[in-house]
């Protein structure tokens, strides 16, 4: 009967430190690097081709919603852009052109 508690709490442990992982993952704000596939008009979703997200994601095309309109207004399609990203949320919170496509 020792064995029950002490096998419980190591599972609980072993548990929470997995739950704590993929909570870490999936939250926070993250820093990225891309071009600007497309602007999506009215909602100024941003189609990007990004690279290696450190921690959140690996590098790949996709669309993301931003938090207002107005952060991707002026953007075209070519510009390589950095962005700050909300990571629970897939909600770009900020965007810096880098340099202008043509
Ligand atoms: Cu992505």
């Amino acid at each position: 009967m020792r064995i029950w508690p002490a096998s419980w709490s190591l599972a609980a442990l072993l548990l929470s430190g997995v739950a704590l992982e993929a909570e870490e993952a999936a939250s926070g704000v993250f820093a990225g690097h891309g071009i600007v596939i497309a602007v999506q008009p009215g909602t100024g979703a941003l189609t990007i081709r990004h690279g290696d997200i450190k921690g959140f994601m690996d590098a790949m095309e996709m669309m993301y919603k931003v938090k207002r309109p107005d952060l991707s207004a002026g953007l075209r399609a070519g510009d390589e852009i950095d962005f700050e990203i909300d990571a629970a949320k897939y909600e770009i919170l900020d965007v810096t052109v880098v340099r202008r496509g043509r």
